[in-house]
This record gives structure tokens, sequence and C-alpha cells, in this order.
């Protein structure tokens, strides 16, 4: 297989974009399409104050090294959620993300949650459980919210996040699967700011394939944490990721239709009834002041203050 642009040999074989690059032509390709994604969703600009959540990981990493490349000013923020599991799961992908930083000379925020406040993700899974111990709930919900407080404190203009077409996809897919309007009306690359208090939140990787950041890091010698998070295997993304690969290894591009036809009904108001009902729910939280549509308190400091008796985790909040 040749590359398209130079037809030296190439590395890498896109089917769903019916194209095939080598290592220099990929690395130039990768960040004129984010480049394109910012842009055409006019995500932002160069003169915003902008920070990226990083975990450590191949996606939000490829995501800050592309962001640079490009030449935008990118602080970072690290959420340590205190994740063992007896691999060091949480500081090893805290020294990836250290490391990055430091050889790029950036700003890294760390929010360490178990010294905050008080309890790491496991066990504040295991108190607040009902029955049934689901720590990507509590952690979703937890960094969602350390994110927006963060980025909204320090003044910044745009949080930009690593979700790539694969999480979006896949969160798409559960989301159609029980019609929930209110998320489905709130997915998409950007989410403005609509509220006090609300951070503007974009994801430039919403049209990249897992794969290609994937390639992305390696060949731009990306040292990143390659072990999952101990957690991931239980969770419900992954069944649907590993079911969406299944279309897409028999119909390449699948995802991306899949993603960009969900857009476009969007656009033209398929879910925009569930938009009004949504707004009318949501307060500024007493505790916090972050907005919510949980009664009183919102979820994130309910599950904090330790004496909560009606915790429902699932319950929609808007961080
Ligand atoms: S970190 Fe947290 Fe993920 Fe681990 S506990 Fe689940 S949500 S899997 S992206
Ligand atoms: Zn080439
Ligand atoms: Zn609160």
């Amino acid at each position: 297989m040749r590359c398209r642009t130079c037809s030296e040999k190439a590395v890498i074989n896109m089917r769903q974009h019916k194209l095939a690059l080598c290592r220099l032509h990929y690395l130039e390709w990768l960040p004129k399409q984010v480049e394109r994604s910012i842009s055409k969703y006019r995500m932002f600009t160069h003169r915003d104050r902008l920070l990226i959540a990083v975990s450590g990981g191949k996606d939000s990493l490829s995501l800050w090294d592309i962001l640079i490349r490009l030449g935008y000013s990118v602080d970072g923020l690290y959420i340590d959620l205190g994740i063992d599991a007896g691999i060091n799961y949480s500081s090893t992908s805290l020294d990836y993300a250290l490391n990055f930083a430091l050889k790029y000379n950036l700003l890294l925020h760390v929010v360490d949650i178990e010294a905050e406040y008080g309890e790491a993700i496991p066990e504040l899974a295991m108190r607040t459980h009902r029955g049934h111990y689901k720590p990507c709930s509590v952690c979703g919900l937890t960094k969602r919210h350390v994110m927006n407080l963060r980025a909204h404190r320090a003044a910044y203009d745009v949080l930009i996040t690593g979700h790539n077409l694969d999480d979006e996809a896949a969160i798409l897919f559960g989301n159609t699967l029980s019609w929930t309007g209110s998320y489905l009306v709130r997915q998409g690359p950007v989410l403005e700011a609509d509220r006090p208090g609300l951070m503007r939140k974009v994801k430039p990787l919403c049209r990249t394939y897992e794969r290609e950041l994937a390639a992305y890091a390696f060949l731009q010698g990306i040292s990143y944490i390659q072990k999952e998070c101990p957690f991931a295997a239980d969770s419900t993304s992954i069944y649907y990721k590993q079911l969406l690969n299944k279309l897409e290894s028999d119909r390449p591009g699948a995802k991306l239709s899949f993603y960009l036809s969900f857009l476009q009904a969007r656009r033209a108001g398929l879910f925009s009834d569930a938009i009004d009902e949504h707004a009318k729910l949501v307060h500024d939280c007493p505790e916090c002041g972050q907005p919510t549509s949980a009664p009183g308190l919102c979820i994130f400091c309910r599950m904090f203050s330790k004496t909560e008796d009606n915790l429902r985790i699932n319950e929609m909040n808007l961080i």
C-alpha cells in the first residue's frame, strides 16, 4: 500500500476515508483534520484562554500535542481520581501527563480528589452505591463537576476534552437506545455555556477515530498510559464500542455517518422539544453554585456531603 500524497510506503490505511498515508503525511494530515473540526464547529480561536482535560491516555495527550503544533496556547488539567486497583492506575497516569507537560514546558493543573474532597473514587463509589457497584457513574459525574468548576474559577474561555468519534458514537448509541431526549439534545461537538457558571465545552476529536489517534501517538512518539482503567471492563460504553466496531468492520465509515447524521438531525430540530423541558429544571446548587437539575443540592455536593439519604446518581445533572 502506497501513500496517496508521495507514493512512499504507507503506514496507515483508513478504509473509512479511502486513504493511505506514509508517516510524514499522516502526521501532517491528522492535525489538519482537527483544525477543520475546530473551525467548522467554531470551537475556539487563537485568542481564547484554553484548558484541556488530560487523563494521561493517548487521546487527550495526542490532542494536546496537535493543538500545540497548530499554534494554540493550551493549559492542562489532570484530575487524580485515586484509582489504584493494584496497578497504581491514577499515579501512573499522572506521571505521563506531567512528563508531557514538562517536555513541552506547559502548565498542568492537578486536582487530587481524595485530598480535596476527602474520598477517592473507589471509596466514594463503595459508599454511595445502591446494590450495584458502579464506579464509572460517580467518576464521570465527579470529573464533569470538577472540570467545570476549575475551568470556570480560573477564568478559561473554553474547556477542551479528548472525546473521540468512538466515544461519541458509543454515547450516542446508548442515548438512542433509550431515546433520552434531554441527553441527545445536549450531545455535540460544542456544548455552549448557556448559564452562568457553565463552561463552554468542545470536543475537537469528535470526528477522529480512536485508531487514528493510536496511530498518531505511536508515530509522534507520545508516551501515554496503555493500561485501561481497571473499572473500564464493566462499563456499558465498552460494550457499545464493541458492537459499533463490528458494524464498522463490515461497513467502513458507519460510525462517522451515524454521528454526522445525528448532528444533522439535531440541527434540523429533531430534539428541540427536550431543551425547554430541561431548562425549566435548572437552578444553582446552594452549596457549590454550579447549575444543576437535581432538586436542592447538586448531586456532586450530595455525594460528598456524606449525609444524603436519597442519592440518585443517575439523575439528570447538567454539568
Ligand atoms: S476513569 Fe472513571 Fe473511566 Fe475508570 S472509573 Fe470508569 S469513568 S473507566 S473514562
Ligand atoms: Zn507520503
Ligand atoms: Zn453543588
